[in-house]
């Protein structure tokens, strides 16, 4: 198993997830949905208690290759959900979960490569005609995509690939989504850092119509994760709170795809550390994160 003291590469992960599916089959599937450009597994984690018609909680990590505290908790959120299940039954016999822990596979594992770089954020493909590599998966979606806040040039950091759906690894996670999005209630998207609680829009300053009820529950997660430590995370759209930025994935989850509740989380820390946050922050940051979590799986156990 992982400790969480340190942060895992992406063999450890894989290792993470081959054996607790194989030590709680009746809890825990993993499946692989596909490939990275690079022939890496992306990886499907259910789990369900099974039956039929429950709602379902879809969570990502690791669409930014630098960002290691998200699939950092997002493991750690799959050990919760899974090897404590006695602990909380309610949250498993309750809910499907979608968990997909590293949906950027090829830059996870360039950012932990002794010739790599750890800051990387975007994909590993290369780009035509450019010496620049990869494109940024959360400018990458296909709803209002290019519509600000993306680069249209390979050597910018937030490149938005040229056109929606460009990567190989934005088409899985699409595909993968949309095959539960009927059933699921909550898409959360776990990114570091700024201590950020966003809801949609990105690509607009215009608030969704629905805008009071994610606010509402967004106040109350976050209310119950500021208690445990006194971190605070700051609630708003995007665009609001943060910058336009269109092509995101958890734009195109609400607007493309139809899930009601679409929330990206910044974790841990406001800057001091960054993207470098040191690992003995992982245990808290996953502590309060789940505080969250709780109250998201709570609201959803009522839908
Ligand atoms: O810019 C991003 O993609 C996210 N911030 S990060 O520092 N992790 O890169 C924020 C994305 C918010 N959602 C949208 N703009 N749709
Ligand atoms: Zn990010």
């Amino acid at each position: 198993s992982l400790n969480w003291e340190s942060y895992s590469d992406l063999p450890a992960i894989e290792e993470f997830l081959a054996e607790l599916s194989a030590a709680y089959p009746n809890l825990m599937t993993t499946t692989v949905v596909g490939q990275s450009y690079e022939g890496n597994n992306m990886n499907l984690v259910k789990i369900s208690t099974g039956g039929t018609g429950k709602k379902a909680i879809f969570v990502d990590g690791g669409i930014h290759a630098r960002e290691w505290i998200s699939p950092a908790y997002v493991t750690w959120l799959i050990h919760e959900l899974v090897e404590n299940y006695a602990a909380h039954p309610q949250y498993v016999d309750n809910i499907d979960w979608y968990i997909m822990p590293v949906i950027n596979p090829d830059g996870y594992r360039y950012t932990f490569a002794a010739n790599g770089d750890r800051l990387w954020r975007k994909t590993r493909k290369p780009n035509p005609g450019s010496p620049c590599i990869g494109t940024d998966m959360n400018r990458n979606f296909g709803f209002h995509w290019d519509e600000g806040g993306s680069s249209d040039l390979p050597c910018g950091d937030t490149y938005n690939g040229g056109v929606a759906f460009s990567e190989i690894e934005s088409q899985i996670v699409r595909d993968t989504i949309l095959s539960v999005a009927p059933q699921t209630m909550v898409y959360l998207t776990v990114h570091s850092y700024g201590q950020y609680w966003l809801t949609p829009w990105g690509y607009t300053s215009d608030y969704p119509a629905d805008y009071d009820q994610l606010y509402d529950l967004a106040v109350r997660a976050v209310d119950k994760l500021t208690a445990l430590y006194g971190t605070q995370y700051t609630i708003g759209t995007s665009t609001n709170v943060l910058y336009v930025a269109s092509g995101g994935s958890d734009d195109w989850a609400k607007g493309g795809a139809g899930i009601p509740y679409s929330y990206t989380v910044e974790l841990r820390d406001t800057g001091r550390y960054g993207f470098e946050l040191p690992a003995t922050e992982i245990l808290p940051n996953n502590a309060e994160m789940w505080e969250a979590f709780k109250v998201v799986a709570e609201d959803v156990m009522a839908m």
